[in-house]
């Protein structure tokens, strides 16, 4: 048996919680010391009533919004934790504070995990897994890559790109990468619904841009990299693939990667790839090329560019608590598990697309090849912002969305509709059947209501007021909530 002193050095945990029972003594007891120990439904009854209205609503809807997700419990405690508290500015083995000893260990692991579930040679790639989401990302890396004002190409917002891809309207520069960077987009052939490459690679040829980003949020095909890689080495640009919303599927395997053509690629970890909200920038590293003349090899000067950037340029203390609770849903991602998950969510979107065609929808592209469609609401008589709300009053919560064409991103004519977070769910795809009944039952309600109001706001006025709109919309969301509250829910129980 070990000497007392000797035990209690071999359980660590167990003095951290002998030391918790203590600082969980009564109040009275305990002098009415704060102790930080109750609950929040204890401590705020108040926010605990509303995330537990926020729970009850994502159990009894049907989310469909193509960047959502249900995150894993595993994650949630790992994002719940008392690494929330830790400030630890810099990088592993490299922190402005004392104290980092374990958050490197969790920093480096989300590393590896990171490589790995993308199957990517460490000699080849690195990663920063400190962003704080994907905007940040992206800036960081266009920070990193390029000088103020330098040119850069991304799909257009209304065409089905990012803010963050250098959006600016007719009038302003909307997005901060086209005030501080000169952005020019590419768009999507009207006719096809596809991303016009002919038109990229003649714009790129005029407009000489030094980054080119592969990357869509409203975007149901799936993106030529090898294409957009070669009119990027034609005019000697970067191609970085902003993978956002499908890097669970790349990390499956279910759809083309986009390392393959990237030099960087960015992604969100929250929507197909199931983690908690933040952002990871992966680079190439090592040997670029070898000088025909010298035989010198020639590196990828990436990374400490990129490090750099992200801190000290542009943020702060990396959200320890976010960076664990990524690794935790790259372990998963890198399961037999999440890869048939990811070939549901696939599944479930094609059989949203044929239901919704088969019901006479008009999909943008004709149809999708990954986790979304795009509805073009324009041939049916109304738009993604009265749909948008009607679905919403019961129950369904998807998104409106620009069509190519669109002049009004206020009532554009689309409707974004995605499968990952129902696929998080179990639903498959008869139950992606049952939802396309519902949302078009919900389009049929508002489409009575746009023929009896004028503006938007009557029509919103006109569902809340008008009895009969009330009770159809009532007993539709009935139907709706109790179709989706069986279904199983990711997560903590109540919270
Ligand atoms: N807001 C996300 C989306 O809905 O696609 C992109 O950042």
């Amino acid at each position: 048996m070990l000497p007392f002193s000797l035990r209690r050095l071999a359980q660590p945990l167990r003095r951290c919680c002998h030391v918790r029972a203590q600082h969980t003594r009564p109040a009275s007891q305990a002098g009415n010391q704060w102790n930080g120990q109750e609950s929040l439904a204890e401590n705020d009854p108040e926010m605990w009533n509303l995330v537990q209205q926020e729970k009850d609503r994502q159990c009894r809807g049907l989310e469909m919004i193509a960047s959502e997700n249900f995150c894993s419990r595993a994650a949630l405690e790992a994002l719940g934790s008392c690494l929330n508290n830790k400030y630890s500015e810099g990088y592993p083995g490299k922190r402005y504070y004392g104290g980092a000893e374990v958050v490197d260990k969790i920093e480096l692991l989300c590393e590896q995990r990171a490589l790995d579930a993308f199957r990517l040679d460490p000699e080849k790639w690195g990663v920063n897994v400190q962003p704080y989401s994907g905007s940040p990302a992206n800036f960081a890396a266009y920070t990193a890559l390029l000088q103020p004002h330098d040119r850069l190409m991304g799909l257009d917002l209304p065409d089905g790109g990012h803010l963050t891809h250098g959006y600016m309207s007719d009038v302003k520069r909307i997005s901060a990468t086209s005030i501080y960077f000169e952005s020019m987009p590419y768009k999507l052939n009207p006719a096809t619904g596809l991303i016009d490459y002919d038109q990229l690679e003649v714009t790129a040829r005029l407009f000489r841009p030094k980054l080119i980003i592969a990357g869509t949020s409203a975007y149901a095909r799936l993106i030529d990299y090898a294409r957009m890689r070669k009119v990027c080495d034609d005019v000697k640009a970067y191609l970085l693939a902003d993978m956002a919303h499908i890097s669970g599927l790349v990390a499956a395997g279910v759809i083309p990667s986009p390392f393959d053509y990237s030099d960087v690629v960015t992604t969100t970890t929250h929507k197909t790839l199931r983690g908690a909200r933040s952002g990871l920038i992966f680079y190439r590293k090592g040997v670029k090329s070898v000088d025909k003349k010298t035989g010198k090899e020639i590196h990828y000067n990436f990374e400490d560019k990129i490090n750099f950037s992200v801190f000290p340029s542009i943020q702060g203390g990396p959200h320890n608590h976010a960076i664990a609770a990524v690794a935790v849903a790259l372990k998963q991602a890198n399961t037999s598990m999440f890869h048939e998950y990811a070939v549901q969510v696939l599944k479930n979107a094609k059989s949203m697309a044929s239901a919704l065609l088969k019901k006479g929808y008009t999909l943008v592209s004709g149809g999708t090849d990954n986790h979304l469609v795009l509805v073009d609401l324009r041939p049916k008589g109304i738009d993604g912002a009265r749909a948008e709300r009607v679905l919403e009053l019961v129950s369904i919560t998807a998104n409106k969305n620009t069509c190519p064409g669109d002049k009004s991103a206020l009532t554009p004519g689309g409707l974004r509709l995605g499968a990952p977070a129902l696929t998080s769910r179990n639903f498959r795809e008869a139950d992606f059947e049952k939802v396309v009944d519902f949302i078009d039952e919900g389009i049929q309600i508002g489409l009575d209501v746009k023929n009896k109001t004028a503006k938007l706001q009557d029509f919103k006025n006109f569902l809340l007021e008008d009895q009969d709109t009330v009770q159809r919309i009532a007993a539709l969301r009935q139907r709706v909530e109790k179709f989706a509250r069986v279904f199983p829910m990711p997560g903590f129980e109540e919270r």
